[in-house]
């Protein structure tokens, strides 16, 4: 018995059908009562009427297919994850490139080219499930390995440190952060009082704060944004040798970002801006890939390091110590179903397998307990790991049994050990026997401790604001100005001008020139270095001096990189050059770039040789918000309506405006002129009258003209033709 309704599906995909569509129809909702049963198999006779008394009378209590049906859809929702509660996840395979046991007896890290199934989930983390993706925020970045010695979870997010030091904050951090208790707003935004009150009083936090505000929290994808295991964690190999590590994931396709303009336009809309580019990525055979890097530190050199690898708001710069890449990520399967995959994944950073261990991060201790804690309500009970998601793909085997929501039937009259009653008679799941893949069990480090109770923290935590500085020292000029434009924007939304106050008077202990900045249009005082000092929960730790810029800190590539699953608009109507679009196409499609033809309407466009062309997008369906880039080909015979259009000006000015690449020939100028203010070329030339925009007079593309328009969106963004719109966000 089959559950796919098919029937239903005939008349909306076979258009083309010789039958007429009301017969058509009639026959699909025939079939589909026939293919459909209750829960409990029994086939039912219609699907469209509940059981009445007589055919305009009321419905009977007795009708137990209805009540089914409504009962179970009425408990179709659990509970939203408390954080991250926004995400979207893929599976696919993880590979080691060699064999670590050097450092690790992880097996999935000693077998060279072994595929390990995985499934990772993305998310923002202040929103709601139904918020928007592109909201500023730190993204979730959780992998699940289902390793051969089970299911080892490495839960980070994209950003390589966190606000606080120690989970007793947390709650606090979240309540903060969150829509406010009282009226329940804003949604997924940390612009407003009750955040920038805690980070202001928790100094600590301005290292992330840093990042949040940096472009990292607003990814022009999640398949190019980097992830980071934010603690240390350790490595141990067979001999029981312990060496620290840091876990980065670097993103083949580099790492870049919207403008908070262009973020904040997209999240109304196209609110699923980044799980649809992740889907149809995966979809359309673009996998998205990442290389798992590892920044290992052998024990005996942590205390050389200048920083406390214990404390989550510090990093490693990876000039100090060199991120190797050991193995690499890559998503090539969309899950079926969303609920059943993405919905109940339950990670857990203590999901360990042999050889990984923790560090006594409090951070990550605190973690340590609530994941689980969480899924118990999230998920309904202590069954959780039975789900299909959770399961371990490598036998399993305890003497855990019952519970809410048991699936696993187990057998046996043993649960328990030691025992003497064990004579094959012993609890089982499902029959499946354990076969210890020669392995010794999982060991904690033996770490010696002989360490006074007490609350409170290393002094070794107290530097707040180095690694801030050397952030913001690290950043290029334009990257500089979107942090101060943040800072400005959700400064500004604040109710009452003391907070505001006091987030300046604290950026000045990072760097006075940023502090200035920000305050500039935000009608507070000059920024104060010692009022902050005086507050308690200061502390009053000295700066580094000698501070060295960190290039892995900027989001500027340091290689080129190419221009692979990249989107262009081309802008077409009646007329269009024949020729420039297919060569703009052939030369897109070289470069694995795609192409998506936008037109006044959806109907077919003939152009100036003669062949039609179907428009994919309307000018008012999509906008340019939703392309990295813009080609405004010429109109070779008659008008270029394009021109008259309000919206293809809107189109071409939006692109100008967020720094995007702009290409135009021929008449396509006249448009280009129109949208961006840019006076129209002379005849005869070929050139970038601005950063990113190319342009020609000639009808016909020439080499040049499409290699100037890749290397141009090769470049991701023209930031600085952004630069003048920077200070204004925050009016
Ligand atoms: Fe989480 N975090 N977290 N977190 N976290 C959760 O677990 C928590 C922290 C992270 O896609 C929750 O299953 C505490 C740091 C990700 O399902 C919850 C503390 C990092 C996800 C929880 C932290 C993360 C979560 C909510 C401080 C980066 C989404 C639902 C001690 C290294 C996983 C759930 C997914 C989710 C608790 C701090 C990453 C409540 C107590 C630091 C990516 O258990």
């Amino acid at each position: 018995m089959t559950h796919r309704i098919d029937p239903l599906k005939a008349p909306m995909q076979d258009h083309k059908s010789a039958l007429p569509r009301a017969v058509r129809l009639e026959q699909a909702l025939d079939n589909a009562a026939g293919h459909l049963t209750t829960n409990h198999g029994l086939v039912l006779s219609d699907n469209h009427n509940s059981l009445k008394a007589g055919d305009r009378g009321p419905t009977l209590l007795e009708d137990f297919i209805l009540r089914e049906k409504i009962t179970h859809f009425d408990h179709e929702r659990i509970p939203e994850r408390v954080v991250h509660a926004r995400g979207a996840g893929a599976h696919g395979y993880f590979e080691v490139y060699g064999n670590e046991e050097a450092l690790t007896r992880a097996a999935f890290l000693c077998t060279p080219r072994q595929r390990t199934p995985v499934f990772a989930r993305f998310s923002t983390v202040a929103g709601s499930r139904g918020s928007a993706d592109t909201v500023r925020d730190a993204r979730g970045f959780a992998v699940k390995f289902y390793t051969e010695e089970g299911n080892y979870d490495l839960v980070g997010n994209n950003i390589p440190v966190f606000f606080i030091q120690d989970a007793i904050k947390f709650p606090d951090l979240v309540h903060a952060l969150k829509p406010e208790p009282h009226h329940g707003m804003p949604q997924a935004a940390s612009a407003h009082d009750t955040f920038w009150d805690f980070v202001t009083l928790m100094p600590e936090s301005l290292h992330m704060l840093m990042w949040v505000m940096s472009d990292r929290g607003l990814p022009r994808s999640l398949r190019m944004m980097e992830g980071f295991g934010v603690h240390t964690f350790r490595f141990i190999n067979a001999r029981g040798a312990s060496h620290f590590v840091k876990f980065h994931w670097k993103p083949l396709l580099g790492v870049h970002a919207l403008l908070w303009d262009e973020a904040q336009a997209i999240a109304g809309q196209d609110p699923d801006f980044h799980r649809r580019d992740l889907w149809d990525a995966i979809e359309r055979g673009d996998f998205p890939e990442w290389e798992l890097g590892v920044q290992v530190v052998p024990e005996d050199d942590a205390p050389g390091l200048g920083l406390d690898l214990l404390d989550p708001t510090k990093l490693i710069p990876e000039e100090q110590v060199p991120v190797r890449r050991i193995g690499r990520m890559v998503l090539n399967r969309n899950p079926d179903n969303f609920f059943a995959e993405t919905e109940q994944a339950a990670f857990h950073p203590g999901h360990l397998v042999p050889g990984i261990d923790f560090s006594n991060d409090p951070l990550l201790q605190g973690r340590l307990f609530s994941y689980t804690d969480t899924q118990l309500s999230r998920l309904g009970g202590p069954n959780f790991h039975e789900l299909p998601i959770n399961r371990s793909q490598c036998p399993m085997h305890n003497f855990q049994r019952d519970g809410l929501h048991r699936q696993d039937i187990g057998s046996g009259r043993v649960a328990y050990e030691p025992n003497t009653l064990d004579n094959g008679d012993e609890f089982r799941v499902d029959g499946r026997t354990f076969e210890p893949v020669g392995m010794t069990g999982f060991t904690s480090h033996a770490e010696p401790l002989a360490s006074p109770k007490q609350r409170g923290r290393s002094a070794s935590f107290e530097d707040h604001f180095s690694q801030a500085r050397l952030f913001w020292i690290s950043q290029s000029v334009h990257e500089q100005a979107h942090l101060v434009a943040a800072f400005q924007f959700e400064l500004s939304k604040l109710s009452g001008s003391a907070i505001r106050q006091r987030m300046v008077d604290l950026l000045a202990w990072v760097d006075a020139d940023l502090a200035e900045q920000v305050a500039s249009p935000l009608g507070v005082g000059p920024p104060d270095r010692a009022t902050a000092a005086a507050w308690p929960g200061f502390r009053d730790w000295p700066v580094a001096e000698g501070l060295v810029p960190s290039p892995a800190l900027s989001m500027l590539p340091l290689r080129p990189m190419g221009i692979a699953t990249r989107t262009v608009a081309m802008l077409i109507s009646e007329g269009v050059h024949a020729a420039s679009v297919a060569a703009m196409r052939q030369a897109l499609a070289a470069e694995r770039a795609y192409c998506t033809l936008v037109a006044p309407t959806l109907g077919d466009v003939t152009a100036s040789d003669g062949s039609r062309l179907q428009p994919q997008a309307t000018l008012t369906n999509t906008s340019s918000l939703m392309f990295d880039g813009v080609f405004l080909p010429a109109v070779a015979t008659g008008p270029d309506d394009l021109c008259r259009h309000p919206m293809a000006q809107v189109f071409v000015a939006q692109a100008y405006q967020h720094g995007k690449t702009l290409a135009a020939s021929g008449s396509g100028t006249q448009l280009l002129s129109l949208g961006s203010g840019l006076s129209r070329p002379a005849a005869g030339w070929l050139l970038q009258p601005s950063p990113g925009v190319v342009v020609s007079d000639a009808d016909v593309l020439s080499v040049n003209f499409t290699a100037a328009f890749v290397a141009g969106l090769a470049q991701h963004r023209h930031w600085q033709r952004t630069e003048g719109q920077a200070p204004q966000q925050a009016a």
